[in-house]
């Protein structure tokens, strides 16, 4: 199971492309989510990630979160769940054992993780937008994965062997856009998996799928889950 930022569209969550809405619509996200955006107004992307963080602790895992952990408790160690997404709405919804592409949201890091010393603690990180080191001045950033970023090693090394182990991946409410996550679906068709994805729009990983459902994630999940 691959899912994007349409898992949680019907949760309140704007999906990453349309995200650029409000304050925000004179930004691009893609510039946004990146070192090098961050570091050229670091206060503009700091508050567009707070705005993100109020939206998406105020929301509730969907009816397609909620089937995805019923299914997945009722056939244990036979669903792997793989998220781009920075929220917890899946873990929310009881799944366990989600492996993060992306990162989180809600954690923060430090922008210079190799200057780190032991005199550097988040907790005393002095407020502002972003907060600062009180030790050495380093900036507080949001524990995601930009653009230009590696993935988290182990989380991706667990997505391609589930991609390699698996008979059935099924793809939810992503455009297929970013990599290496979307070729994921690739590499499971390629080793003789069954690819289906959920979609309400066509995506650019279509091509990959033996099997297209047009519909959203909270109304397809339940209905297509709760079959088996
Ligand atoms: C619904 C719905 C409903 C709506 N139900 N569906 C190979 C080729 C070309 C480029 C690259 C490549 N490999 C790597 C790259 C570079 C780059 C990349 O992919 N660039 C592309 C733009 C081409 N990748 C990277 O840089 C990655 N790192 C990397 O590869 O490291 C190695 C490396 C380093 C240096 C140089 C080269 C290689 C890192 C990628 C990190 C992505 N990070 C973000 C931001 C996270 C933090 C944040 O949230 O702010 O992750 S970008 C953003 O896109 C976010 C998402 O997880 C990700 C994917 O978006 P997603 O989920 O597909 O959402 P949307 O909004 O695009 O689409 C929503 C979909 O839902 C739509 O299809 C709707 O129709 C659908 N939908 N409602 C179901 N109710």
């Amino acid at each position: 199971m691959l899912t994007g930022a349409g898992m949680s569209a019907e949760s309140g969550v704007p999906t990453f492309r349309d995200a650029q809405t409000g304050l925000w619509a004179n930004f691009d996200p893609m510039q946004l989510a990146s070192e090098e955006g961050f570091r050229a107004n670091p206060s503009l992307v700091w508050d567009w990630y707070a705005s993100r963080r109020d939206k998406m602790r105020a929301v509730q895992p969907n009816a397609g979160h909620v089937a995805l952990a019923r299914f997945a408790k009722q056939h244990p160690g036979r669903v792997g769940i793989v998220t781009q997404n920075v929220d917890d709405l899946h873990q929310r919804a009881g799944s366990e054992g989600v492996i993060r592409l992306h990162g989180d949201i809600l954690q923060d890091t430090w922008l210079e993780r190799g200057r780190c010393t032991p005199s550097c603690d988040m907790a005393r990180a002095v407020p502002g937008s972003p907060p600062r080191c009180a030790a050495c001045g380093n900036l507080v950033r949001p524990g995601v994965v930009w653009f230009g970023e590696m993935l988290p090693a182990d989380a991706l090394a667990q997505a391609e062997s589930l991609a390699e182990r698996c008979d059935v991946m099924l793809v939810v409410g992503t455009s297929g856009s970013v990599y290496p996550a979307a070729g994921l679906a690739h590499r499971a068709r390629r080793a003789g998996a069954k690819v289906m994805i959920v979609n309400p729009e066509p995506s650019e990983i279509d091509d990959e799928a033996h099997v297209l459902l047009r519909g959203t994630a909270a109304h397809l999940l339940p209905a297509l889950l709760d079959m088996n």
